[in-house]
């Protein structure tokens, strides 16, 4: 059955009315998966609807956000089975490799293309290269949702102040768009156009001659393997997910970010089987909150607030308080080489950016409490900003992401945060300190642990 496709999961970015009578081309960027993806399934209907081929396009940017050989080698590995889901269903699938204002335009203009389509993606990166690949194409240019639950510009319009503005808002609309996710058919039309298969290898080469040696994590990368750790953490951690979230030595994480971040794993097709999942709803709300509200939040931040990676994307208050305290004095100032190989005065924040270096994730928990020491420990807020996403970008898979840059503006410059008692260095952001962290989990433990790794 057709399912009717929800409307607002679409936004017209460039109308040129139906264009010419050519295949629609799916340009996929942040949701690299086939199965839960709607723009790939509006692609194909507009497809269905005009009757032609749908084709889908990547663009391997090697000089992606600084991103290392980690990365891009769990990336492309899962690119390799979406190439692979695509053609089962009669779907061609094309990687460029190039600037996408040029690599894109040139792909449609060369097919023939009757409509683009792609996938939202706040980040300023995306939103440049739109803007240019939009100029310089003729026919009409489409942009999906397939990243939020309820799309980015119909949850709120504005930057929210915090998780308490927003939540209110998403779950008024959350059972509308909540819903199951339609497959994707097995497509009718198809007019083979020549192209031989993307060299994957010559891609890789050509990233590890670029990108350093952050060693790649051996973790298996792809769709299927993302809906297979879904399953598990459903079945096996969810009921404990509440108590664990604040205790790294627990292993309760769902450990799903990295699958998230490449897109092989729809957040809509998490909180759905969640949701369906026997465990009453109260064992369920903690994970939720993480995964729907505060993902969508940072969607919110990055969308609405053009600074969401600098200082000055802080609220007033916050860049206040943290110039009110620029002179104080600093116990200990650590550069960038210092932090990044783990040797300050505090074994537990060691250990936490050693478990980050070796394992590409840290817990949700350290992860505030890592980037409010890197402000504790450096000389300006700018300073220790740039070097926490820095070092969370080089070794987190799941860097580069809203995620990510949300996490660290609410470390270290109080965004979707409250004042505090005021405090040497911090002024009124939010203090964390090691006692704090012995008081929520077996820091000993975790240390042991992480020296195993
Ligand atoms: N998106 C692309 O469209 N092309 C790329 O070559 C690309 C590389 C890349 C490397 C590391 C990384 O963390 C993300 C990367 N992305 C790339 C973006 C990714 O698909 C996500 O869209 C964003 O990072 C999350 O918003």
């Amino acid at each position: 059955m057709n399912e009717r496709l929800n409307g607002t999961r679409m936004r017209v970015l460039y109308e040129r009315g139906p264009g010419p009578k050519g295949p629609v081309v799916y340009w996929m960027s942040r949701d690299q998966r086939v199965a839960d993806n709607w723009a790939l399934l509006y692609a194909q209907a507009e497809a269905l609807r005009r009757k032609v081929p749908v084709y889908v396009v990547f663009c391997l940017v090697t000089s992606f956000l600084g991103a290392t050989k980690r990365s891009f080698s769990f990336m492309l590995k899962g690119l390799v089975s979406v190439e692979q889901e695509l053609k089962e269903k009669r779907i061609p699938f094309y990687c460029e490799m190039g600037d996408p204002a040029y690599c894109i335009p040139r792909f449609v203009a060369r097919v023939s293309a009757g409509l683009l389509i792609t996938d939202f993606d706040p980040l300023k990166i995306k939103r440049q290269w739109k803007e240019k690949v939009g100029r310089a194409v003729t026919v009409s240019f489409y942009e999906v949702d397939a990243h939020n639950i309820v799309p980015c510009w119909v949850a709120s319009d504005k930057a929210e102040y915090g998780a308490y503005t927003l939540r209110p808002k998403l779950h008024r609309v959350f059972a509308a768009y909540c819903t199951n996710i339609p497959r994707v058919k097995r497509h009718p039309y198809l007019q083979m156009f020549k192209k031989n298969p993307f060299p994957w290898k010559k891609a890789m080469v050509q990233i590890d001659a670029c990108h350093g040696n952050v060693f790649g994590i051996n973790s298996v990368s792809g769709e299927k393997e993302a809906r297979r750790q879904m399953r598990t953490f459903i079945k096996k951690r969810l009921n404990r997910y509440d108590e664990a979230r604040n205790d790294p030595v627990q292993e309760g994480q769902s450990g799903l970010s990295p699958y998230l971040h490449f897109g092989q794993l729809a957040p809509q097709r998490v909180a759905y089987e969640v949701i369906k999942s026997p465990l009453p709803m109260k064992k369920k709300e903690g994970f939720l909150e993480e995964l729907v509200i505060r993902r969508e939040l940072a969607d919110n931040f990055c969308f609405y607030n053009e600074q969401y990676d600098s200082c000055a994307g802080f609220p007033f208050w916050a860049r206040k308080t943290l110039d009110e305290h620029r002179g104080d004095k600093r116990r200990y100032v650590y550069t960038q080489r210092k932090l990044e190989n783990a040797e300050t005065h505090d074994p537990l924040w060691n250990a936490a950016q050693k478990e980050m270096v070796v394992t590409g994730t840290m817990h949700g928990y350290l992860r505030m409490y890592w980037a409010k020491k890197i402000l504790e420990w450096t000389r300006t807020p700018e300073g220790a900003l740039a070097i926490a996403t820095f070092l969370n970008d080089t070794y987190e898979l799941d860097g580069r992401d809203p995620n990510g840059y949300a996490g660290l503006a609410w470390s270290i410059g109080g965004v979707h945060d409250r004042a505090w008692p005021e405090r040497n260095i911090f002024g009124k952001i939010r203090y964390m300190n090691d006692a704090g962290c012995k008081r929520k989990f077996a820091v000993t433990e975790y240390i042991q642990r992480v020296k195993q790794l």
